[in-house]
């Protein structure tokens, strides 16, 4: 799974202003890069366009000014990732239908694995089963990576828990927030969800060609943000801590710990180990839970989570069901 490193004229001329921190002519740029002063010039007002500020003087040059951490600028993301082992192309939409139905049309290109495609609003967002992922305005974050694991087609559940520990690290260990893992996609602060995973992959039974994991968090919607039937059920990083966040690096920071997470899981063990530690990590397990499973209903004690990702319940009649996807609410604590 590692990158091919490509590193697109646009990052390289970004990396020279960050790394510069001057004024630098066209033509020294043209040189360093081996490209055009007139392809320079495309590239500047590319990043401008995207959201930078750059000043140009004549017979001075180019000199980055300032970086806005609040809003998506793809190639500062870009640039953020050179050393990712595994994301490093980055598309933005200010509005599209669903980051995954993008996603998707690149991965049947053939696109690179560990492209993001992130937006800030989408009027189409998906959850399982179809349902909606709500977003307010452009608080919050919302993206698909598009992943070639190579793990069997059976297995693709793992992707989920893979992502939900990334994401409840990064919530707890950064910043400082006290996330929980409800099986097999939610990721809860005090019971209220604040991000969501859905996996989608293409793929025949030997093999998976490709994944599509869409990422949803809340990161800096107040309550009145949210739909009214989501307001006691849904929050966000800043509701629990007050701050308001930089979405770029929210979204740099679980880039960071997810490609080691599916280094890890290409490994051979990898997805034993990642099954281990979600099992220690998830909040389902041990829990009288209610399952509902298309439209049957289980009510019974959540006993494991098995190493394709399976949640195994032992009913009240004493039957162990295993469940591959379903939707789970915690009752009590078993015993
Ligand atoms: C999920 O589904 O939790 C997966 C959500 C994945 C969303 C991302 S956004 C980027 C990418 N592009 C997409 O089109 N989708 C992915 P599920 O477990 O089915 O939960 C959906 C349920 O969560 C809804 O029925 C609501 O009850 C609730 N919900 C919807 N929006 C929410 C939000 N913003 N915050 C918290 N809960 C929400």
């Amino acid at each position: 799974m590692n990158k091919n490193v490509d590193i697109s004229n646009k990052t390289k001329v970004l990396n020279f202003l960050i790394s510069e921190n001057r004024y630098i002519s066209g033509t020294t740029l043209s040189n360093s890069l081996g490209i055009s002063r007139q392809a320079i010039f495309k590239i500047i007002k590319q990043l401008k366009d995207e959201g930078l500020e750059i000043l140009s003087i004549p017979q001075k040059g180019y000199q980055l000014k300032n970086i806005d951490k609040n809003i998506i600028i793809p190639s500062y993301i870009e640039y953020l990732l050179l050393e990712n082992s595994i994301f490093s192309k980055c598309l933005f939409f200010k509005e599209i239908d669903s980051t995954q139905s993008e996603a998707k049309k690149h991965a049947r290109k053939n696109a690179k694995e560990g492209l993001i495609v992130i937006a800030n609003s989408q009027s189409n967002g998906r959850g399982r089963r179809n349902r909606k992922w709500e977003n307010s305005d452009d608080s919050n974050l919302m993206f698909s990576l598009l992943l070639r694991p190579q793990i069997p087609t059976t297995h693709i559940q793992i992707l989920n828990l893979c992502v939900g520990i990334v994401i409840k690290k990064v919530l707890r260990n950064i910043y400082g927030i006290n996330a929980t893992l409800k099986w097999p996609n939610d990721i809860l602060v005090n019971g209220k969800k604040i991000a969501g995973i859905l996996s989608e992959i293409a793929g025949d039974c030997d093999q998976i060609y490709y994944a599509l994991c869409g990422i949803g968090i809340n990161v800096n919607s107040q309550e009145k943000d949210f739909p009214i039937e989501l307001q006691k059920t849904a929050t966000s990083m800043r509701l629990i801590t007050g701050e308001f966040y930089s979405k770029s690096q929210v979204l740099i920071n679980l880039l960071k710990v997810m490609g080691k997470y599916l280094v890890k899981l290409n490994e051979q063990d990898g997805i034993i180990k990642i099954t281990e530690e979600y099992k220690s990590e998830c909040d389902t397990i041990g829990k009288m839970v209610e399952v509902i499973d298309d439209s049957n209903r289980y009510i019974g004690e959540a006993i494991e989570v098995r190493d394709n990702g399976e949640l195994c319940v032992l009913t009240q009649d004493k039957t162990l069901i295993n469940f591959s996807a379903a939707d789970v609410v915690h009752l009590r604590l078993a015993r």
